[in-house]
């Protein structure tokens, strides 16, 4: 006999015999809003009222159990039943409540199955504390419940990695019960017999002890230190789980407030906008286009973008056709792709057999010709038109019809390179981010014929390769390195007028950049930015200031960590100044008569960030990006952005609009070719609007 009733638009309760099966649905990922939390009480409280009711299931329709709570409801007035409550209302219930989470029960979500008093997981579950990712902390139990379920150490390195754990490492740590197979329903159904047959065994978690862990609260606290000095949740995470030996109400009130606490902080905000970034990006004006079928992709250049593209390919499942001018530059390339997958296998992340299927996906070739069948052929030589155009009037005449043809050039004009062809409809830039195959950043550079399915299938090629895919237009040097030459040059000018490479980097880092400018610059080569900047020579303008240090060390051979100087030495005893490169700083102010000065970590930064925040508001006004949030994205996933800052515009919120049009009208006192303030500022200060407000406008 089974009868059924709506609780709610999102819980339902169907009665089952002996059995009150409740159920959410409240997609996409069936989040514990405010409806969720409200239903649950209503539908326990109601199968407790129903005396032929023994035992209550909760599982969950659509593709995951419940994914945390609702992100979107941080920052608001909360709303009653908070999740705490909800959770100690269903561990209070008199009948047993378990849980049957399928997918992925995270957050809040894994905290309702803590707070029930069995968990059977369905096949494929993972769970997992993610709430560090948002700058946030377990806060509706997970660091009392958690340790009485697996102990401290289990709980510390859940909350404070935010990695998900396959359901059956969770029962290997008692967090959950048993796994079994077959549709949410059903397993609910069959634990909930279980129970009622008493080979399921129920108990309040609350009730558990849990065993004083001093070694994993030390270890935790010193990971923390050294690996993440920034967030402000981390040691709150140990302070919470190092009170779950004492009463779970007393420790979930101290969880709560450094919860709410944490909600407040900056590091919160940064971190979850930064979440939405990630998502935001997907929503182009093109989603709506049908991307075209990708099965061989053909990549031209085997150096090191290439071979890192292919690489990126072939990990992706994808028959790559690796072209090379000569044998030995082909062997070059693909050995550098075999120690790139090597790499893999040997971080844990692949397997031999893995890698080999993928060098079997491998097809190197001299042949331009051998592109004939490729559905998407990406061109990765080195930044010169001519060869460009070169390549592209061949592909046109090669490559089948519909065929896409992208460049991964960095800076250069797609319209111009499209223009070669008979089908700049099928023309993109894709913008990888060395190396290729790590970096998640790839900017999609949509030119004035780009078709739209064109650019859906570079969204879907972005998804496929598991990089985070940002619309970008044409302009020199797209979203990031467009910002990048301009604030590059403020960095420039406090080298010059007196702050060291070394303070400069410094300042940054402890900002938050995992490297500071300089260190980036000896890391990537400084020989390509000083290849750009002869490509710009002819149309620099004549009132821009240059500083020619760069360039200085460039000639002497130094081009960084691949000739063991650069701005440092790198050798046997680690990075250093490089003396030679102080020499040429000193050299270059004396021969423009600067007489140095000292420069606070705090100007510095402040002069560095106005510049990127000024560049990145003129790359919004122009529509080279969507929306703020979209130039966030290019920052975070590509540039080292400190994600606990959410990306330099959510940054530039932080500080006001107001605050860097006067920053920058100082600054503009001593140069003021180069510090000018973009209109999209100006308003906003006037205003009081900021890029927020913006990204909702969409
Ligand atoms: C928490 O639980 C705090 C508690 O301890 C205490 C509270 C008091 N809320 O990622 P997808 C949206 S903190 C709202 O593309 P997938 C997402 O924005 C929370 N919305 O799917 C997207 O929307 P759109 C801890 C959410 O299949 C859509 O769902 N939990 C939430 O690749 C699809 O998402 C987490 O941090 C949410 N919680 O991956 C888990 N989650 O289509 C965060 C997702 O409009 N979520 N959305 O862009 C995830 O990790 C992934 O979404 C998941 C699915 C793995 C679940």
């Amino acid at each position: 006999m089974s009868d059924s009733s709506q609780i709610n638009d999102v819980i339902s309760l169907e009665r089952v015999g002996e059995i009150a099966l409740v159920r959410i649905d409240n997609p996409p990922v069936n989040a514990s809003a405010q409806p969720v939390r409200r239903g649950l009480i209503d539908a326990v409280a109601a199968a407790n009222a129903d005396d032929a009711v023994k035992v209550i299931a909760i599982y969950a329709a659509g593709r995951t159990f419940i994914a945390g709570a609702d992100i979107r409801e941080f920052g608001k007035t909360p709303k009653e039943p908070s999740l705490p409550d909800t959770i100690n209302t269903i561990e209070a219930s008199a009948k047993p409540v378990i849980s049957a989470p399928h997918g992925t029960a995270l957050g809040g979500g894994l905290e309702i199955c803590m707070g029930t008093h069995a968990r059977i997981g369905v096949k494929g579950l993972r769970v997992g504390l993610p709430e560090i990712n948002l700058g946030l902390l377990p806060g509706a139990g997970g660091t009392q419940r958690g340790p009485r379920l697996m102990g401290m150490k289990n709980t510390l390195d859940m909350s404070l990695t935010g990695k998900m754990v396959p359901g059956e490492t969770a029962v290997d740590w008692g967090l959950i019960d048993g796994i079994e197979e077959g549709a949410p329903r059903d397993v609910a159904l069959k634990a909930a017999q279980a129970v009622l047959d008493g080979t399921l065994a129920t108990r309040r978690t609350s009730d558990l002890p849990v065993e004083m862990d001093e070694n994993a609260l030390a270890d935790a606290r010193a990971m923390i230190a050294a690996k993440m000095p920034f967030l402000d949740s981390a040691p709150l995470v140990v302070d919470a789980v190092e009170r779950s030996p004492g009463d779970v109400q007393e420790g979930m009130k101290f969880e709560r407030e450094s919860f709410v606490t944490c909600l407040k902080t900056a590091s919160g905000r940064g971190m979850i906008h930064a979440f939405f970034a990630e998502r935001a990006v997907a929503k182009i004006p093109e989603a709506g286009a049908t991307p075209r079928d990708i099965r061989k992709i053909g990549v031209i250049g085997g150096g090191t973008m290439g071979s890192g593209i292919a690489t990126s390919a072939l990990n992706a499942g994808f028959e790559v056709r690796l072209i090379e001018v000569t044998e030995d530059a082909l062997e070059r390339g693909t050995a550098t792709i075999t120690k790139n997958l090597e790499g893999a296998v040997k971080r844990g992340k692949s397997t031999e057999a893995k890698m080999q299927e993928a060098l079997g996906r491998l097809t190197p070739s001299t042949e331009m010709e051998t592109l004939a069948d490729a559905d998407l052929v990406i061109e990765a030589v080195f930044e010169n038109m001519e060869v460009k155009k070169d390549i592209f009037t061949n592909l046109d005449r090669i490559c089948k019809a519909g065929a896409i043809l992208a460049s991964n050039t960095s800076y250069l004009d797609i319209n111009e390179i499209a223009s070669v062809t008979g089908r700049p409809g099928d023309v993109i830039g894709l913008h990888f981010f060395s190396p290729a195959h790590i970096m998640k950043l790839l900017e999609i550079v949509v030119a004035d014929k780009t078709a739209p399915e064109v650019v859906a299938s570079g969204f879907n090629l972005a998804k496929q390769m598991k990089k985070i895919g940002v619309r970008a237009g044409v302009c020199d040097g797209f979203i990031g390195n467009r910002i990048l030459a301009y604030y590059g040059k403020t960095a420039g000018y406090l080298m010059e007028d007196g702050a060291s490479p070394e303070q400069i980097d410094t300042a940054l880092e402890a900002f938050g950049f995992a490297m500071g400018p300089y260190k980036v610059g000896d890391l990537a080569g400084l020989d390509i930015g000083w290849a750009n900047r002869k490509r710009m020579a002819d149309t620099r303008p004549e009132d821009e200031r240059y500083v020619r240090i760069h360039d200085r060390i460039c000639e002497e051979g130094w081009f960084g960590r691949k000739t063991g100087k650069g701005f440092y030495i790198y050798d046997d005893e680690g990075p250093r100044p490089n003396p030679g490169a102080l020499e040429i700083i000193a050299a270059e102010r004396a021969a423009k008569g600067i007489t140095p000065r000292d420069f606070s970590d705090q100007e510095i930064v402040d002069r560095y960030m106005t510049a990127m925040i000024s560049e990145a508001a003129r790359v919004v006004e122009e529509g080279i990006a969507l929306r703020p949030i979209d130039v966030d994205a290019v920052f975070l996933f590509g540039y080292g952005f400190p994600r606990f800052r959410g990306g330099p515009l959510k940054y530039a919120d932080e500080i006001g609009a107001a605050e860097i049009v006067q920053r920058i009208e100082t600054y503009a006192k001593d140069d003021a070719y180069y510090w000018k303030v973009p209109a999209i500022l100006r308003r906003m200060a006037e205003d009081g609007s900021t890029f927020e407000d913006l990204n909702k406008e969409g």
